[in-house]
């Protein structure tokens, strides 16, 4: 049986996508965390050169970038259950995980969440001018991924696939800040879809 060693923090919003394809697949796996807030060891940069969480162990090979793990681990253990069939559903898949990457993640959790969330709790000021720059981006982001996801119920219909794992950690920290209605006062369907799988028993299981 193949062993898996997932490296990362659990309140990584990547790090918790993996752990939601392995959840929902019922695939064992070891977690070894990783310090973010400090230099990377030598060892994790042997692992993973640019020092960014998640990097999986698959018997002693290793892989880097979210994108590429859940897809592998769609493969290999989901037997592509989480990835539509049809070719234009699944180019969405992949464009709204780019978005995440590309647009979403550093306005969103670079910016709003650790200025709203990690700076405060590290005795820190909240850069309000960073924030505020940030909500704009966010919106055009979210407002992006409503414009192309049908949310009925799942971003890309009645099957939940890789890209729901993608947004929903992001989500979930935006949900903890007060931008979120402003990021998401154009986006109803969104609205909707959050409300329904914010509450996925595998889910609650990897943000606890
Ligand atoms: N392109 C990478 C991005 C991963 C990423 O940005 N992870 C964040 C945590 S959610 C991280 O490692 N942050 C620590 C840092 O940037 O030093 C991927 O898809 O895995």
């Amino acid at each position: 049986m193949t062993q898996f060693t997932l490296y990362g923090p659990t309140i990584s919003t990547y790090v918790r996508t993996v752990r939601m394809v392995l959840a929902e697949t019922n695939t064992p796996y070891d977690l070894k965390t990783v310090d973010i807030f400090s230099d990377r060891t030598p060892e994790y940069l042997a692992k993973n050169p640019f020092g960014k969480v998640p990097t999986l162990d698959i018997d002693g090979e290793t892989l880097y970038e979210t994108s590429a793990i859940v897809e592998y681990l769609d493969t290999v253990v989901g037997d592509r259950v989480f990835t539509p069939a049809n070719a234009l559903l699944q180019a969405r898949m992949r464009q709204i995980m780019a978005i995440v990457d590309s647009y979403l993640y550093a306005p969103a959790i670079g910016t709003i969440t650790i200025q709203r969330l990690i700076v405060p709790s590290q005795g820190g000021q909240t850069d309000a001018a960073a924030v505020a720059a940030a909500v704009p981006e966010v919106k055009t982001a979210l407002e992006a991924i409503e414009a192309i996801a049908t949310c009925n119920p799942y971003l890309l219909g009645e099957a939940i696939t890789l890209a729901d794992f993608y947004l929903m950690p992001v989500m979930l920290y935006l949900s903890k800040t007060p931008e979120l209605d402003a990021a998401t006062s154009q986006t109803p369907k969104l609205n909707d879809w959050w409300a329904l799988v914010s509450n996925r028993p595998s889910f609650l299981d990897v943000i606890a």
